[in-house]
């Protein structure tokens, strides 16, 4: 899969991409992630990527032509890559939309800076706006990294046969159960018992009332749309029992 980064602040993603799995999977051909310094595209003498907003107020506003010629540049290389813009107004990023941009051939990621991008960017290209939430960032970065990341841990290879996606949270759209190493006590703090007894029957059942448990408590607007059988229906009507809501 393909990722382009469009920023002004290309040394921000020398980090997250050159560790462990992201960098395994960029080695092994599966990933590759280009990054594009908008500046470079800016052909004045200063190379301006920012000025003033027109009708006045706060801050500054990313310039159209320097961005413009960027993504032109980039989407000749990559003709079916979708293009991303990440902004608090876009569509909420979720692990279905991950799922989604992860059959993609290629993703074009904008990131924007200061008070935002000049409008006309939207209406020039075919831009899907992703918001990672209701927060306001520095800029785009952060919330592009988050989204490569997101994304490519599901692109077929990039897990080992170890880590599967298959097994994670919201795959069912629960909330994961808890997880414990040895040692099986540790300050006086015990494993769980069945977790030792090897009925693996028994171990399952424990696993899906904790992840029920944990949904109701932290995440109840999820139990929704989870993909609930009979039996989990009962456990949580148990669950509820004796509350009046
Ligand atoms: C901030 C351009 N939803 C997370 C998010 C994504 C992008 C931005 N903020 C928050 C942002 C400033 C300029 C984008």
């Amino acid at each position: 899969m393909k990722f382009d980064i469009l920023t002004l602040f290309p040394a921000m993603f020398d980090g997250p991409f050159s560790e462990s799995i992201i960098k395994r999977a960029v080695q092994d051909g599966l990933l590759d992630i280009r990054l594009h310094d908008i500046r470079e595209y800016a052909v004045d003498r200063h190379r301006t990527a920012d000025d003033y907003p027109y009708g006045g107020g706060a801050g500054m506003v990313m310039k159209v032509e320097p961005l413009a010629a960027c993504i032109d540049k980039v989407k000749a290389e990559r003709p079916a890559a979708r293009v991303v813009l990440t902004t608090p107004r876009g569509r909420p990023f979720d692990q279905a939309l991950a799922g989604e941009l992860s059959h993609e051939d290629g993703l074009i990621i904008i990131c924007g800076r200061y008070e935002g991008v000049d409008e006309r960017v939207r209406e020039l290209f075919a831009v899907d706006e992703v918001s990672l939430g209701d927060f306001v960032l520095t800029g785009g970065e952060l919330a592009a990294m988050v989204i490569v990341d997101a994304v490519a841990r599901l692109v077929p290879g990039v897990l080992g046969s170890e880590e599967s996606a298959a097994a994670d949270s919201f795959s069912d759209g629960l909330l994961e159960y808890p997880q414990y190493t040895r040692p099986a006590e540790f300050r006086g703090a015990k494993v769980p018992e069945v977790l030792l007894s090897g009925n693996h029957r028994e171990i399952a059942r424990w696993r899906r009332h904790q992840s029920l448990q944990r949904t109701l408590a932290a995440r109840p607007d999820l139990l929704a749309s989870a993909r609930l059988s009979e039996e989990d229906i009962k456990y949580l009507a148990e669950l509820t029992e004796g509350r009046r809501n």
